[in-house]
């Protein structure tokens, strides 16, 4: 073996292999501002002091539980819905009998933002990015025939979480299971609405007592029941970094923890059933160390409420892999991501998780891609021995080093968050919005110059790509469906006990006295609609309008001097020279489709550019959109869509441009849209169609284009 070689050894043998570049060339910057070093060794840990501990024990940074996945496996929970309540059941069933563990529930857009399918603001979300749930009608048949008493169902709800959760309770409760039986989540977090996924109905104030109201009913009336999902996965998605993620999303859980105390709840009779969701991505030690940090940090959070079980400092979690990993083009390297990214998350010791379909980039998946993603995990299970030992990646130099480097770096983040008065005052000031929408901005700007590797996008591209089949849902039928037992269930109920129970839903939200989730199963119960119960909330607290800003000097800046971006600047200056005024590019999201990290990138970095952009509020019908742009002279309206409602509302809108005699404003799409819809898109008026992958600066010379030709014809 020879003498024991030192880190100096190593370091000058590298410095041989390198043949005169530097070592530092080899340090990678993460987005994080970690350096990562190409070597770790036992240095690395001095002074970590998490080191030794075992899971099961305080601070649960090896696993909540002492055996995990040797004991019992994470659970297989693939989060999905489609259309109606119906293909919806019938789609769970498939995947229970086919290995799936536990359900996970995704709703339309129309029903998150409390409307019922026939109201005329959600004519294009109705059923589209999941199942349309209007009633404890609709909820009993997404049910039928799947043992509440026996399988855990998670409910991606934060909006209408009031009636939704209602109405599941009285639907298990007609099925014959009580709400004490009920396993499951709901997910319940408002705070990352307001910060990225948007979401919301109401203000933050009424927000969080909702919150705080679910939690108390819950620890009372619903023991096996988490009462919420403290979720960072939709940052991850808008663009954090992971230490974003990990402070944030703990923060929240933090705010949320006050919330119910002030409730004058004991924190250990609800501490032990928060529940947590993050994303995982590409950064794979990255994203386990992440996992190991989160439970550390949790521990030493809920220290300062002082429980007595130690239950209460438990963080247990689920997980999903990165939806913006998967790419449009050549789409089947979506499955090795989504297989990466699972493997990651089980050497983080998740509870629970979701793999993505191949196809989720552009639709809903198929049957044929969700048998993928759930076997992704079933054989991650059954076949590669991940499941034998608990927390495998312990003892690695890298993986402690960054799993210490995370926690301190997200306990910073903590602690201003703290000093500026918690959560909720963080995200009414705006600081995590703007410091993910600054982190995505960046991130845009490295992969657009090829700085960050994409395969078969900005890199390795393929010169055809194959079609492939993706699920396209027939909106106006599940509307039309939607509708007519909607008023079927109005015929069939006692008018006035629907009445009663909405008033006193009313009063109890007015007032401040009594739990609205009580109330709320009441008028479930009563067969009041979810529109109707959102109402009466909305009576009593309003509705959340937010403001958009958009982020500047970020996109630019990581541009400074490369000819391709200057060109293009110097190319719009002129133009603007010629055209007598800058050219003005309206950002509309339509419908209830509140994703705009896309919206927000494409606002931010055109704003760069040098274009004049008015960025259009969120949930707008393509009228106002349309009033909008004719107020202020645009020459383009650059409609952002993620939630396959492009088809019903890319029409509308241009025929609401027509109406106004405003046609010759150009109308560009970008966002989720599938190859399959571009030709009716086109046929419909629509001038350019920027899909998945797109460079932010190609998009900016086609617009320029468009306008130029526009000006010469
Ligand atoms: N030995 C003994 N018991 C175990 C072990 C083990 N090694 N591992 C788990 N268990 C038990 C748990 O204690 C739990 O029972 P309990 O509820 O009575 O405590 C049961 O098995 C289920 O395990 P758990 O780890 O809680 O897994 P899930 O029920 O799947 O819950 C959780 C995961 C993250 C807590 C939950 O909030 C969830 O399912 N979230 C999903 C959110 C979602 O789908 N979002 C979609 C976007």
């Amino acid at each position: 073996m020879g003498e024991k070689k030192t880190v100096d050894d190593w370091a000058s043998l590298a410095a041989r292999e390198l043949k005169g570049a530097s070592l530092d060339e080899l340090v990678w910057q993460t987005p994080e501002g970690i350096p990562v070093k190409p070597l770790y060794t036992e240095a690395d840990l001095e002074g970590v002091d998490h080191l030794g501990t075992l899971p099961g024990f305080e601070p649960f940074l090896r696993g909540p539980r002492a055996t995990m996945y040797t004991g019992r496996p994470w659970t297989i929970r693939q989060y999905a819905g489609f259309s109606t309540a119906e293909a919806s059941n019938a789609f769970y069933r498939k995947a229970l009998a086919a290995g799936q563990q536990g359900v996970s529930v995704a709703f339309d857009l129309a029903t998150h933002r409390g409307y019922d399918s026939d109201h005329p603001r959600v004519l294009g979300d109705v059923g589209k990015a999941g199942v349309a749930i209007d009633s404890v009608e609709d909820m009993k048949i997404l049910f039928d025939g799947i043992p509440l008493e026996k399988i855990s169902v998670s409910m991606t709800m934060n909006g209408a979480v009031i009636p939704i959760l209602a109405s599941f309770i009285v639907a298990g409760e007609e099925q014959g299971v009580s709400r004490a039986q009920l396993s499951g989540t709901i997910q319940n977090d408002i705070l990352k609405e307001f910060m990225v996924r948007n979401t919301y109905i109401y203000p933050p104030e009424p927000s969080m007592r909702i919150i705080a109201d679910i939690i108390e009913y819950t620890a009372k009336e619903m023991p096996k029941f988490n009462s919420i999902s403290i979720s960072g996965y939709h940052m991850q998605e808008a663009g954090a970094t992971l230490v974003q993620e990990l402070a944030f999303t703990l923060a929240d859980g933090r705010e949320y923890v006050r919330a119910a105390l002030a409730k004058g709840l004991d924190v250990d009779a609800f501490a032990g059933r928060l529940s947590f969701f993050f994303a995982i991505g590409m950064n794979f030690f990255m994203e386990a160390a992440k996992l190991r940090a989160a439970r550390l940090l949790w521990a030493r959070i809920m220290d300062e409420f002082e429980p007595k079980k130690p239950q209460s400092k438990m963080l247990r979690t689920h997980c999903q892999t990165s939806g913006v990993s998967l790419q449009e083009q050549d789409p089947y390297n979506n499955v090795v991501r989504t297989a990466f990214e699972a493997m990651s998350a089980a050497l983080g010791g998740t509870q629970s998780l979701h793999t993505n379909s191949f196809d989720e980039a552009i639709a809903l998946p198929t049957e044929f891609s969700a048998r993928i993603a759930r076997n992704t995990q079933l054989i991650l299970q059954h076949e590669t021995g991940v499941t034998r030992v608990v927390d495998p990646l312990a003892g690695s130099y890298y993986v402690e080093s960054l799993t210490n480097e995370l926690a301190e770096k997200a306990w910073e983040l903590i602690e201003e968050v703290e000093a500026l008065g918690g959560m909720t005052k963080a995200v009414n000031d705006g600081l995590p919005k703007r410091l993910i929408e600054e982190a995505a901005t960046r991130k845009q700007a490295a992969v657009d110059r090829g700085d960050e590797v994409i395969v078969g996008v900005n890199k390795y591209r393929l010169e055809t790509e194959d079609e492939i089949e993706i699920l396209d849902i027939d909106n106006k039928a599940v509307r039309e469906a939607q509708i007519a037992r909607i008023a079927k269930t109005k015929r069939q109920r006692d008018p006035q006990r629907a009445e009663e129970t909405l008033a006193a839903l009313r009063e109890v939200a007015r007032s401040g006295q009594g739990n609205i989730l009580e109330a709320a199963v009441e008028a479930a119960r009563a067969r009041a609609t979810l529109g109707e119960i959102s109402d009466a909330l909305r009576d009593a607290f309003g509705d959340h309008a937010a403001v958009p800003k958009v982020v500047k000097k970020v996109y630019g800046p990581a541009y400074e001097g490369e000819p391709e971006y200057e060109t293009l600047v110097d190319r719009l200056r002129e133009f603007s020279a010629t055209l007598g005024e800058t050219p003005r590019l309206l950002v509309a999201k339509l419908g209830q489709d509140g994703h705009d990290r896309g919206a927000k990138i494409i606002a931010s970095a055109f704003g760069d550019i040098g274009f004049d952009v008015v960025a259009g509020p969120l949930f707008q019908t393509p009228e106002e959109a349309a009033e909008l742009a004719v107020k202020n002279k645009v020459h383009v309206i650059g409609m952002s869509s993620l939630a396959a409602g492009h088809k019903t509302l890319a029409p509308q809108l241009i025929e609401a441009l027509k109406a106004r005699g405003a046609s010759d404003i150009i109308v560009v799409v970008g966002g989720v849209i599938p190859r399959q819809d571009y030709e009716f898109l086109r046929e419909a008026g629509v001038a350019a169609i920027f899909g998945p992958g797109s460079n932010v600066l190609d998009a900016a010379r086609s617009v320029l284009d468009l306008i130029a030709g526009h000006r010469r014809n």
